[in-house]
């Protein structure tokens, strides 16, 4: 035999290798029933993020083929907070699952077959976008930004990535997968490994579900004060509600009530100037509104104001799409697009007040935006111009 060729220990360390794996994999934490059990979790976690991350995304960047609507007044809230708590409670998951499986990374040879190949082409593919959603949500969550591409767009088109993947690595675990599900397989378990199983798969639990806990108080009040780990409590901030951003760091111009004015514009026949004064005589309407932001906090307040769909009359144009836009001067959220069917809606306000009190300028002062059903980075501060599309 001609070893001249394979440097010395080569074998030795490959015959190492091997040996470790083997061992590894006896591990029931490393075993095919618990890469089954983690990553049915993981599988109802992506799907339910995916699908409420699609609405979120509809509802902010909304094609032409859906009109953003106002009721029921919380969905969004529901929706973006279940999208949150998926995506914090996929973290621990994901990791257990990478931990688990992770032994089987170094099975020689790599590649068996071109099945084998492709397998594990599609795996890096979705451990890697999974791991980007996981991390720049978590990122977009603790209002961290350090790259400079624009979230939404990025983290949208990622997603669509992985659930390609997922959906093909599903397909391609299902024999496996549906044994493992199966009584018969925990039936062949020795006693000692079901107990070495369920320490370790209870010990995940008990993660996922820490997470869960210290997070969710940033959207069920009541679990406000548990919310260790959440960036923001809801009922922490002036007024009673946190802010995102202040009046300071958006660098509002001309909103001291002696000077301001609402302009409104856009496809009228005559525009319209209004002053506070002139705004506070109207009709006032009263509703209680969440703010529901996309980072995942959100909490209700009861907001006054003059209706949409009032001012609109002002100037004689039916309930239609308008276009808000702020006094701010830096910065990205300085308009938002408002449908004609939320335009129509009686509490679709420009609002002047919170809970009884005239607005202070980080929640928008003198004038905001509070619609039912809506994102709250499309609750525009500090409007200045309504703009009829
Ligand atoms: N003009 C303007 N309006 C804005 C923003 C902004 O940056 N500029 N941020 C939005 C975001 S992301 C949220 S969540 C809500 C929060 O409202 P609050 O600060 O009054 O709680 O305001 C929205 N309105
Ligand atoms: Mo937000």
């Amino acid at each position: 035999m001609n070893t001249s060729s394979q440097p010395p220990g080569r074998w030795a360390i490959r015959q190492r290798v091997e040996e470790w794996q083997r061992a590894q994999l006896e591990d029931p934490r490393h075993s095919q029933r618990v890469a089954a059990l983690l990553g049915s979790a993981l599988g109802v976690s992506f799907l339910v993020c995916f699908a409420t991350g699609l609405y979120s995304h509809i509802q902010q960047h909304s094609p032409e083929w859906f009109e953003p609507f106002g009721r029921p007044a919380g969905l969004y809230r529901i929706t973006q907070g279940v999208h949150v708590a998926t995506g914090l409670v996929s973290v621990p998951l994901l990791l257990a699952k990478l931990w688990s499986q992770f032994p089987k990374l170094f099975v020689w040879p790599p590649f068996r077959s071109t099945r084998m190949a492709v397998e594990r082409a599609l795996l890096v593919v979705l451990v890697s976008s999974s791991l980007f959603l996981l991390v720049s949500g978590v990122q977009n969550v603790y209002l961290w930004y350090p790259f400079d591409y624009y979230f939404p767009s990025v983290h949208y088109a990622v997603a669509w990535v992985a659930m390609g993947a997922l959906i093909v690595h599903i397909g391609s675990v299902a024999t496996v997968l549906r044994h493992q599900m199966r009584r018969e397989a925990r039936a062949t378990e020795r006693p000692d490994t079901t107990r070495e199983r369920r320490r370790f798969l209870g010990f995940v639990t008990g993660a996922a579900g820490a997470v869960t806990l210290a997070t969710v108080g940033q959207t069920l009040r009541p679990l406000s004060r548990v919310s260790l780990l959440a960036p923001r409590r809801p009922d922490i901030g002036p007024q009673g509600l946190p802010v995102n951003r202040t009046a300071a760091a958006a660098a509002v111009k001309n909103a001291d009530p002696s000077v301001y004015r609402l302009r409104i514009t856009g496809n009228v026949e005559a525009e319209r100037t209004l002053s506070l004064t002139e705004l506070q005589a109207l009709p006032q309407r009263t509703a209680t509104l969440p703010i529901a932001c996309v980072e995942g906090w959100s909490a209700n307040a009861t907001w006054t104001g003059v209706a949409l769909r009032d001012l609109l009359e002002l100037v004689n144009v039916e309930p239609s799409a308008v276009r808000v836009v702020s006094l701010q001067t830096q910065g990205r959220y300085r308009t938002s697009e408002i449908s004609a069917s939320l335009a129509a809606d009686p509490d679709t306000l420009l609002a002047l007040q919170i809970n009884g009190e005239p607005l202070v300028a980080d929640h928008g002062a003198p004038v905001r935006l509070i619609a039912p059903n809506r994102p709250g980075v499309m609750q525009t501060k500090w409007i200045g111009e309504v703009f009829v599309l």
